[in-house]
């Protein structure tokens, strides 16, 4: 049988990624293809007992160090348990946000810099590596605009300050400019249904798959 193809989506607060991995799921189901959509942190049982530890709390919480081991611990729990297992049955694996995100917010946000989270990767994940990345960019402020529209509070990243959601938002930019076969950048200020279709023009030119 043939593998899935692993896809994941990226991007800051409020991008629009939970949104657009359900779309692009049901037009891939449209097809035939059997489908799992997932997320980081979390995904598996394991995965979402670490996410607990990760999105509640004060925001100082841990440092950036801790907060990768912990991300880094929570993705190899989802790709033993989830992951690799449905990608091996066939299935098409849509993830929530991989390991872009923790070279974007700790790597760039917290400021460890790319060396610790690419030794990290090697260790934890190896050679594998998604099959696509996309990258919803869009200004910080409609982005923190849109999630706090979808959440009371915020979560402890929504907290943490402008200055961080900045460097993020160019890390993620950076990580699309160094990797240009893996990743695409979808602006992502636009309405869903304009943001959706670039993700299927994007998913059709690069896998080489027709959707409807
Ligand atoms: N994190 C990390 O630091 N390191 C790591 O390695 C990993 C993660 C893997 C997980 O939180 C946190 O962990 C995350 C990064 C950090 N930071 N935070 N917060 P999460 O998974 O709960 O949150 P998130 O990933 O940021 O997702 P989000 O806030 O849920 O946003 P989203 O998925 O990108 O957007 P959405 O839920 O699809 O949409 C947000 C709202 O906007 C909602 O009301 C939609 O209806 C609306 N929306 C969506 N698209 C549009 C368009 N196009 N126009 C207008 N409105 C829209």
């Amino acid at each position: 049988m043939a593998k899935g193809k692993f896809i994941t989506f990226e991007g800051g607060e409020g991008a629009g990624k939970s949104t657009q991995v359900g779309l692009l799921a049901a037009a891939l189901r449209g097809t035939g293809r059997r489908v799992l959509e997932t997320r980081e942190p979390g995904g598996s049982k394991g995965a979402e007992q670490i996410r607990e530890l990760l999105v509640h709390g004060e925001v100082g919480r841990w440092d950036g160090t801790t907060e990768a081991l912990l991300h880094f611990a929570a993705r190899r729990e989802h790709l033993v348990h989830t992951v690799f297992p449905a990608l091996e049955a066939g299935t098409w694996v849509l993830s929530d946000r991989f390991a872009d995100s923790t070279m974007a917010y700790q790597g760039y946000g917290h400021d460890l810099g790319p060396g610790p989270i690419e030794a990290l990767y090697a260790l934890v994940v190896g050679e594998f590596r998604p099959d696509l990345t996309l990258i919803l960019d869009l200004p910080v402020d409609q982005g923190l605009r849109r999630a706090a529209g979808r959440r009371e509070g915020g979560d402890r990243y929504e907290r943490m300050n402008g200055g961080f959601h900045e460097r993020l938002r160019q890390g993620f930019l950076e990580i699309a400019r160094g990797d240009p076969a893996r990743c695409v950048v979808i602006d992502a200020s636009g309405g869903v249904e304009q943001v959706h279709k670039a993700v299927c023009a994007k998913v059709i030119r690069h896998l080489g798959i027709d959707l409807p």
